[in-house]
């Protein structure tokens, strides 16, 4: 968070996290279709994202203007140094789950994974404003959320059901996270 208090102006990052293909890059896409944007996306050939996309996102609260920028991580293991320098300075989290049954360990490891990189910046899941966006609830092999959600979650941590190829959900994710980081800038301000 970065807080210019002459200018009234509040900084956050926010980055979409998860295994490869979990959705991450759709969400951003969609985010940014809806605000008439183009996102920024650094890639190869093969991967959509190598490195990783951007947008910036704002809002007037109590006169301050907040920004958001959003990024995403590339979830391949091969990138994790990249992945690990766009969590640098993150305030907050998506972390998007593939519903698909086949992908549900991954899911589960991938949280170890997202607990490693906050700790490396010292921080924790506890202490992290994080929302999980529990994606791709279109596919046949969706595993049901009761299941989901005693297997795949975070104590005590907001989350959303999302088909974001279809931009559903994908507002109400981020709504959420706004809403966190929102609580956390006015705890700051007084
Ligand atoms: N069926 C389905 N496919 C999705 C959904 N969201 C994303 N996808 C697809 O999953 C693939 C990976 O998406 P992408 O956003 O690149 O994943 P990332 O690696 O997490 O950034 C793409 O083919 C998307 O079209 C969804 O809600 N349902
Ligand atoms: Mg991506």
């Amino acid at each position: 968070m970065i807080i210019d208090s002459v200018k009234g102006s509040v900084k956050f990052k926010v980055v979409y996290h998860g295994i490869a293909l979990a959705g991450k890059t759709t969400n951003i896409e969609q985010l940014a279709k809806s605000d008439g944007l183009d996102i920024l996306t650094f890639d190869t050939k093969q991967e959509r994202t190598l490195v990783f996309d951007f947008i910036t996102r704002k809002k007037v609260v109590d006169d301050f203007q907040l920004s958001f920028s959003i990024y995403t991580i590339p979830g391949q293991d091969i990138y994790k140094d990249i992945r690990k320098m766009v969590m640098r300075g993150a305030d907050a989290v998506v972390f998007v789950v593939d519903s698909s049954e086949k992908k549900l360990k991954e899911n589960v490891e991938f949280l170890e994974v997202l607990a490693d990189d906050l700790r490396l910046y010292g921080k924790t899941l506890e202490s992290t404003p994080i929302v999980i966006q529990y994606n791709k609830r279109d596919l046949p092999d969706a595993v049901p959320m009761d299941v989901l959600t005693s297997e795949v979650y975070i104590p005590n941590k907001p989350y959303a059901e999302a088909i974001a190829l279809r931009g559903e959900g994908v507002q109400e994710t981020f709504n959420l996270v706004e809403e966190e980081l929102v609580k956390k800038f006015k705890q700051m301000v007084g």
